[in-house]
């Protein structure tokens, strides 16, 4: 049953602002069933596995609610139109209620 193979995909996270923010983010990921993510602070990428039946949008609704923003990633990307580059400079939410 847990025979299927988990898939892989790595999110685009824009919003965060501090090395914690990519932690509240994994832990965010994580408590989803069926995945297991690593969020990279530096390179504004989630690393996500997740199994089969898993939905990406609640990977991308699970970041949302956090705090950030996540999208998918995009095999053709038009330079000058990518939107991590647009990644606000407020610190998040999540700093003021810590
Ligand atoms: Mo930081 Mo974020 O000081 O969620 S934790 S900006």
């Amino acid at each position: 049953m847990t025979a299927l193979s988990t898939q892989q995909v790595e999110l685009a996270i824009s919003g965060m602002t501090c090395a914690s923010c990519a932690n509240r983010i994994e832990r965010k990921l994580n408590k989803l069933d069926g995945v297991t993510a690593t969020v990279n602070y530096a390179t504004e990428k989630a690393k996500v596995s997740f199994a089969p039946g898993v939905d990406t949008a609640a990977l991308l609704e699970a970041v949302e609610q956090a705090g950030y923003s996540a999208a998918l990633p995009k095999p053709k990307r038009p330079k000058g139109t990518d939107p991590e580059q647009v990644a606000a400079e407020a610190p998040c939410v999540n700093c003021a209620t810590d």
